[in-house]
């Protein structure tokens, strides 16, 4: 028998409606939901290929444990008492300091991972976290903390109604869009075009985003910052900065034309390689548009200069007066996020509260650079990491020198992974509990809602039943149970209740709640029957912005109400939120924070650089995602290949043939040659993920067509320092033919 059902697509951040075929108790299909209130019936080849994912051989089915050496199957008890006992016996004797937590990216993209990490890592009372977020997000993070005061103040690009789009160092025709959570980011490019809108493309690389605009810069790696300090700078000197209805909140305008003042476009042209020429018209372009987004990426996260250019991307969008209005840069309002409470100064962002203990790297948002998981881990002394939590996370491919931490890791007293896959990282765990496949598991947005082009809200109840094995909120809430010392067999519920309990009473206690001065005990009494982490999504959509305030407000949002809606409901465009959610001590924005100032001469003594040899940069894959979907054969194989590309008349002066030897600051390899002229002359791009050929994996697949892990030619030594954030863009590298 055939039957279909409605999930929420977990594999990248567009969040599509999807609608499965099951049959014989499996997916068996995939196709977009049309009704879906956000997507409309959008799918790419990644959604269309749920079935082989969900139902790839090579997913753990079971729990693995090291027996004499060797990962062996175990049942869930032994699994659980096994955790109890290594990481107890680590705890009893060193304590939860050493032990280290790193929590990888689809922890944005399930349920568990968004609920429970937090508490985990409060239970261990560890500062040994690391996650993704420092090769990726961290400098955006940064930014808008200094300059918003919250460091999740996220500006997405009002794509639906900008007139000017200006995307730097994003490919979404690829990646189907990041923080900026848009399903069919490609449709909403070209409707843009359609209705008389101008779309520029800043990226060393012609991709697929750049042959859709009207304007492409080819900019040199690593460079947008004095870029953008250039746009800025003709913004000020052509007056035509603009603060239109910001004025009376903005701090700091006098400061930042001072500091612009040198980067003019003349000065940067040579080291950006770009025309000044055609600077200036970018910065008239964005003042004359009637509204204009700056939008900005990886291309200008993990690069040198990630905060600053995270910074000055945001910092355009307010001198041109295109911050929090419609068709500019706005603030989305999701669904579980606090309701908004009445303007007032906060305490700012700071970081570096404390510091990692080998190389001082301050702190940020209470996480140090994933850079540092290895030496946190191979150097003795106080406070060496012992034992390791990895959660979703693969960091020997995705994070710099994988070879260093693949040591690091084999050297650990004990690691715990919750993971679908033996893999790079996981095979080195004393015990593997696998979370059971997404067709299994309930799907909410909690991170991604708030990223959203439109507010909308939409829930995934688990398709198909889990048919005895746990998921992954009762494996996580099972492990927080034994840092707690409640052993293997304690309640998980209790994780639940005990965090319901403690917000709930925060929220009564605080006059501006929605439930101000009610008891605690009446509004836990109103949550559904049901698994935690339902009664929690309920709790949290109460409170919320649309919520029901527990009753108080009739027509507001319940889980209830959400589930009774399985296509989703609408929650409107995105609205203007200032200054309500300024958390900055003086109320306002501040343009110019002073850790950021301090940083720009980091960047004016960059700008005589030269490259001398070749740069190399990364490059995404549409029918892949980061290291671990290369095991599905309907998505290996054709354009999905880790190839270096090289622009033909660079390959020719090199006399490349098949194969080129590459040799970066961390290592070298070889790859096989793309010439394509999509690259600019001079910088060449591998993806990354890829390098499947170490032992003891068990993904046949990805095993057949291993590729080179590009990050083995980084050796991890250059961090934007504001954020902690790898450089993964703009690597010099030494390129010659193979032989
Ligand atoms: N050179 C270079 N390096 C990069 C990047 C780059 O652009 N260039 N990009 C960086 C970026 S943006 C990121 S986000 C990082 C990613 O870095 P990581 O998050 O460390 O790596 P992933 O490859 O995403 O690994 C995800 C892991 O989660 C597992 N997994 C999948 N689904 C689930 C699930 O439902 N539950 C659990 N518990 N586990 C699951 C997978 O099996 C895999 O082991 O890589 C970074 N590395
Ligand atoms: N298909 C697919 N989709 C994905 C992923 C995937 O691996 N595959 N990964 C997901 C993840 S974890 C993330 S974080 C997002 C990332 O989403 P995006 O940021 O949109 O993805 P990228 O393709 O890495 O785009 C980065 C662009 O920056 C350019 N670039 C590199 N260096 C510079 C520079 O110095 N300056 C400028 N201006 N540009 C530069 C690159 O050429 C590239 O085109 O994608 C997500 N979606
Ligand atoms: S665009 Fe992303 S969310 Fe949509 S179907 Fe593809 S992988 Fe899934
Ligand atoms: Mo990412």
């Amino acid at each position: 028998m055939t039957d279909t059902v409605l999930r929420i697509c977990p594999l990248c951040e567009a969040t599509c409606g999807l609608t499965l075929t099951i049959a014989d108790g499996r997916v068996t299909g995939a196709r977009g939901d049309k009704d879906d209130v956000f997507s409309a019936g959008f799918i790419c080849p990644k959604g269309a290929s749920f079935a082989e994912l969900d139902n790839d051989p090579d997913r753990l089915p079971g729990p693995l444990v090291r027996r004499d050496g060797r990962l062996v199957p175990a049942s869930w008890a032994e699994a659980f008492a096994a955790v109890a006992a290594g990481l107890g016996a680590v705890l009893g004797e060193h304590g939860g300091g050493a032990v280290g937590v790193y929590l990888g990216n689809p922890n944005a993209h399930t349920v568990a991972g968004a609920l429970y990490p937090p508490v985990l890592i409060r239970a261990l009372g560890t500062r040994q976290v690391f996650s993704a977020s420092t090769l990726d997000q961290m400098p955006k993070h940064v930014a808008l903390g200094l300059m918003f005061g919250s460091p999740v103040a996220f500006t997405v690009p009002d794509l639906d109604r900008t007139d000017y789009l200006v995307i730097i160092g994003a490919n979404p025709v690829v990646s189907n869009g990041s923080l900026a959570t848009a399903p069919d980011f490609v449709g909403r490019l070209k409707a843009l075009r359609r209705r008389g809108g101008r779309l520029v493309v800043i990226d060393p690389a012609r991709t697929r985003t750049a042959e859709l605009a009207d304007r492409h810069l080819a900019v040199r790696p690593g460079t947008d910052a004095a870029l953008l300090q250039a746009v800025v700078n003709v913004l000020f000197d052509e007056r035509l900065a603009d603060l239109g209805a910001l004025a009376d909140h903005v701090h700091g305008v006098d400061e930042m034309q001072r500091v612009a003042a040198d980067f003019t476009p003349e000065r940067v042209a040579g080291y950006c390689g770009v025309d000044a020429g055609e600077i200036r018209t970018l910065a008239r372009e964005l003042a004359a548009a009637p509204t204009a987004a700056v939008y900005g990426r990886i291309g200008t996260c993990t690069v040198e200069f990630g905060t600053l250019t995270s910074w000055l991307v945001d910092a355009v969008n307010v001198l041109t007066g295109n911050l929090d209005r419609p068709g500019g840069v706005m603030f989305p309002l999701g669904p579980t996020a606090p309701a908004p409470r009445p303007p007032r100064p906060g305490r700012g962002f700071t970081t570096g509260r404390w510091r990692s203990r080998v190389s001082g790297y301050p702190e940020v948002l209470s996480e140090f650079p994933a850079t540092a998981l290895a030496e946190e881990i191979d150097t003795p002394g106080d406070g060496q990491i012992k034992a390791l939590i990895t959660i979703a996370g693969n960091p020997v491919l995705s994070a710099p020198d994988g070879d260093r931490l693949d040591r690091a890791l084999a050297g650990l007293g004990f690691m715990v992974s919750v993971d679908p896959y033996l893999n790079e990282t996981t095979r080195h765990a004393d015990v593997i509990l696998p979370p059971p496949p997404p067709s299994r598991s309930p799907h909410f947005d909690f991170a991604l809602n708030n990223l959203a082009v439109r507010n909308n809200v939409r829930y995934s109840p688990a398709p198909l039943p889990l048919s005895g094995r746990p998921d992954e909120a009762e494996i996580l809430s099972r492990l927080i149970l034994i840092v707690f010392g409640a052993g293997p067999d304690g309640d998980p519920a209790l994780v639940d209740e005990q965090v319901i309990a403690t917000t709930l009473a925060k929220e009564t206690a605080d006059p501006d709640s929605p439930v101000a001065g009610r008891p605690v005990k009446e509004l836990v009494g109103m949550l559904p029957p049901g698994p935690g982490y339902e009664r929690r999504l309920d709790m949290m959509l109460r409170l919320g912005p649309y919520g029901d305030a527990f009753g108080a407000k009739p027509d507001g949002l319940t889980l209830q109400r959400v589930k009774a809606a399985p296509h989703g409901i609408d929650l409107g465009p995105l609205r203007p939120r200032l200054p309500e959610l300024l958390r900055t001590p003086s109320g306002r924005i501040e343009l110019a924070p002073q850790p950021l100032l301090a940083d720009v001469d980091r960047l004016r003594a960059d700008l005589d650089r030269r490259d001398h040899g070749f740069v190399l940069i990364g490059r995404r894959h549409l029918r892949s995602n980061n290291s671990w979907m290369h095991n599905l054969p309907a998505l290996v194989g054709g354009s999905n290949r880790c190839t270096l590309r090289i622009h033909p008349d660079d390959a020719a002066e090199l006399g490349l043939t098949d194969t080129a030897v590459v040799k970066g600051p961390g290592g070298e390899l070889s790859a096989p040659v793309e010439r394509s002229d999509e690259m600019r002359r001079g910088v060449v791009s591998l993806p990354h993920g890829w390098g499947h050929d170490r032992d003891g994996t068990g993904q046949r697949v990805a095993a057949d067509h291993p590729g080179v892990n590009v990050n083995q030619l980084n050796d991890g030594s250059r961090l934007d320092p504001l954020s902690g954030t790898a450089v993964l863009n703009g690597i010099p590298v030494d390129i010659a033919p193979a032989g």
